[in-house]
């Protein structure tokens, strides 16, 4: 208290806070306090993010600023080419409590344990007040995830989205009862693509004036990094990410469950919301979506199955891999149950590829800096794991390219979804499959050079030999799992000849990649 009235606080909003009821305005006044915002290099480039994430970022950042110096806060707004900036966080932060003449600093939590450990340390090293806030955009904080975990023999993702279920009453009926009688209908929402299906796409924004200076200073400042920048038409206001939610549900949510899994060259975006990079930015409320998609659902205007994998991803998966996240940092970024070790192949940056579906969606990233699901999971990160990079280089590559990527909801699924580093603690089995899947559920191999159908020889489908090897040179960390009983039965029943051929394939085509 400084004569009676407690002193002038520093509110720090970092980029992916844009939220106008997160924590630390929420404890802030008004009258009183004073709002940074920092577009710094540092985030810019601790990974090189592909130029629309950075867009993306410094033009929301831009708009949310003047959004509540219009509500009547007072903002101190550091561009990344204002003279004397200081290039990170905390040497923003300094500089600012001077400018402002503020005695302490409120902030939300860091969505990165690397943020989070610097601003811990700039408190320690200047004896600075800092008070850290507990991020409460989420259903299930930290703490009540670290209880839930506690005692458990496995964590799996199902029983924790039941609870989600039951506290938000979302999907469920009078008597305490999932809708529909089930609480997951993921078996109806893998349907293989159709030729001909009309499909909407997103909704495009025009660039204003604030965003044509941002695309200028990334071209400028980021003009090295991966991925296209224009066009752009990426939402950058709240009101702007809640007309593209309404655009999806109209045009797209009625055939998002039947093919969420499904891929097709040349429809990125398929019939997905497009709305993690909104959600992610503190742009959208996960939980408004979700009850909005409920009430659709009870007003009989979408499907179960749709309904149930939309509320799925965001009640379940996204505030699971949070809660793991929080759960197993620092050290789960240095997991690799597999022991890999390979560094990443190059055409994860410049898609120079024979496989059709690499490139199609490395293309695709880098130039949307957007690839649905299936493709993360199923295409780049099933490459990855056969191919025995090492997960590290893996997650740092999703991290960079996709811009709804930072490390809390990036990492869990790269590492632990789809590398399987953290040995089954996120999902119960690897997610390796062979060109099979692939041809099921895209129209990628009829444009490919490869031979989907063929499992050894100079056309032979990369996919198939590299699965079986996988397996094959897995056996002991994986055959006891009970998932992948059914494949090991199968490469048991093989003769040794074949497997020597499968061996000898995949080893030619691992010493051709990295020669
Ligand atoms: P939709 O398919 O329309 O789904 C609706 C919403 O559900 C998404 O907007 C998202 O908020 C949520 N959601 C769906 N699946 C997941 C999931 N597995 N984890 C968390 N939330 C989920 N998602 C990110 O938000 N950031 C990432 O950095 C990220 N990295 C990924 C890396 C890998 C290797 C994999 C396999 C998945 C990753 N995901 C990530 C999850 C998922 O791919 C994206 O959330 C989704 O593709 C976003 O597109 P959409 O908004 O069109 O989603
Ligand atoms: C991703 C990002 C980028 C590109 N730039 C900034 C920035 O200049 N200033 C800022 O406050 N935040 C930025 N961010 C988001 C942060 O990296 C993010 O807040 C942390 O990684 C924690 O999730
Ligand atoms: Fe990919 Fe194999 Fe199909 Fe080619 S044939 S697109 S490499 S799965």
């Amino acid at each position: 208290m400084v004569n009676g009235r407690s002193p002038k606080q520093l509110v720090l909003i970092l980029g992916d806070q844009l939220s106008p009821s997160i924590a630390a305005l929420r404890a802030a006044n008004p009258n009183r306090d004073v709002v940074l915002l920092a577009e710094v290099q540092q985030e810019a480039s601790y990974v090189r993010h592909h130029k629309k994430k950075i867009a993306f970022l410094f033009s929301a950042m831009r708009h949310f600023a003047k959004e509540l110096s219009a509500a009547g806060w007072c903002v101190d707004y550091v561009r990344l080419d204002d003279e004397g900036n200081r290039g990170s966080i905390p040497g923003e932060v300094e500089r600012a409590l001077i400018r402002n003449g503020c005695s302490r600093v409120l902030v939300t939590k860091p969505g990165e344990w690397r943020l989070l450990d610097e601003l811990e340390r700039l408190r320690a090293q200047r004896n600075f007040e800092i008070n850290i806030m507990a991020d409460d955009r989420f259903l299930c904080s930290e703490v009540a995830f670290a209880d839930w975990a506690d005692g458990r023999k496995q964590l799996r993702m199902e029983n924790f989205y039941r609870e989600m279920r039951r506290k938000t009453g979302l999907l469920m009926d009078e008597s305490g009862k999932p809708c529909g009688g089930r609480w997951n209908f993921d078996s109806d929402n893998r349907k293989p693509p159709k030729k001909g299906l009309r499909i909407p796409g997103p909704k495009l924004f025009p660039v204003d004036a604030i965003t044509r200076d941002v695309l200028v200073l990334v071209e400028d400042r980021f003009g090295d990094h991966f991925g296209v920048l224009q066009p752009f038409w990426f939402a950058v206001t709240r009101r702007q990410a809640e007309s593209a939610f309404d655009h999806f549900i109209e045009t797209s949510f009625a055939h998002f469950g039947d093919y969420q899994d499904a891929m097709l060259s040349g429809q990125p975006y398929m019939f997905h919301a497009v709305v993690s990079l909104y959600l992610n930015a503190g742009l959208l409320d996960p939980l408004k979506l979700c009850r909005r998609i409920d009430a659709a659902y009870r007003a009989g205007a979408v499907s179960l199955n749709a309904a149930e994998g939309f509320i799925r991803q965001v009640i379940g998966w996204r505030e699971y891999v949070r809660g793991i996240y929080w759960l197993r940092m620092p050290s789960y970024v240095k997991e690799n149950f597999l022991e890999h070790h390979n560094p990443l192949p190059a055409f994860y940056w410049t898609a120079e590829t024979d496989m059709a579906c690499i490139s199609t969606c490395v293309e695709q990233t880098r130039d949307e800096a957007y690839a649905h699901h299936i493709q993360r999971l199923m295409i780049t990160g099933n490459f990855a794991m056969l191919a025995g990079v090492d997960p590290r280089a893996v997650h740092e590559w999703y991290l960079a390219v996709y811009a709804d990527a930072y490390e809390w909801v990036e990492l869990p699924n790269t590492l632990g979804m789809s590398q399987f580093a953290d040995g089954g603690l996120l999902g119960s089995k690897p997610y390796a499959a062979s060109g099979n899947y692939i041809n099921r559920m895209s129209d990628y191999c009829s444009d490919c050079r490869y031979e989907v159908k063929s499992k050894t020889g100079p056309r032979a489908c990369p996919f198939n030999y590299l699965y079986w090897d996988f397996l094959d040179r897995h056996r002991d960390k994986l055959a006891s799992n009970p998932r992948l009983a059914f494949p090991y039965r199968n490469l048991d029943g093989m003769d040794e000849d074949y497997i020597a051929a499968l061996r000898r394939n995949a080893a030619a085509f691992m010493h051709r990649l990295h020669a």
